[in-house]
């Protein structure tokens, strides 16, 4: 059951340290910004480490998994809410197949990014999972509960 206001699904997207540390906020944020959906949470944070495996709880047997951890804990990342019609298949195609070699021009890591292992930005896989990953990166009082009537767009 979708959590925003006015049954709107959400997605966590997540822009990783090499993200962060190469400048790429705003132009993420931006692409999501002029596509029309609607920003509920927004911060900065250093992941430890403990949260960072929950994250990829569903990657634990895989042989990069300790890398995968690392990186993710290697320094801030910025932490987003999403919301809008079908905006969790959709913010997948803004950013591209996983291996950014692999990902079509004018998506985010098609555009962005060379390395699976930096592959620069997250986005959750499924509706059940953006409602987990919301759940386990953001507070109750840290998500923006808009008015349905401020983003008639989305309706
Ligand atoms: P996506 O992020 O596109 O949903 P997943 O869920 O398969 O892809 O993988 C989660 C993260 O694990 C990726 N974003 C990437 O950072 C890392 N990853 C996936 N496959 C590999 C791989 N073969 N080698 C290193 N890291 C990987």
């Amino acid at each position: 059951q979708p959590r925003a206001e006015g049954g709107l699904e959400q997605t966590y997207v997540m822009v990783k340290p090499d993200g962060v540390q190469r400048g790429l906020v705003g132009e993420i944020i931006s692409r999501f910004e002029k596509k029309g959906f609607r920003l509920a949470g927004l911060k900065m944070f250093q992941c430890p480490e403990d949260l960072a495996k929950k994250h990829y709880e569903e990657l634990q047997e895989k042989p990069f998994f300790p890398k995968l951890v690392k990186y993710i804990t290697s320094g801030p990342v910025v932490c987003m809410a999403w919301e809008g019609p079908g905006v969790v298949a959709s913010a997948r195609k803004l950013i591209g197949s996983t291996n950014p070699l692999q990902a079509e021009p004018g998506t985010i890591r098609g555009d962005l990014a060379v390395a699976v292992g930096r592959n620069v930005i997250h986005g959750s896989d499924s509706v059940a999972n953006g409602e987990r990953e919301i759940g386990l990166w953001f507070g109750e009082a840290e998500l923006c509960k808009w008015q349905p009537e401020l983003t008639p767009w989305l309706l």
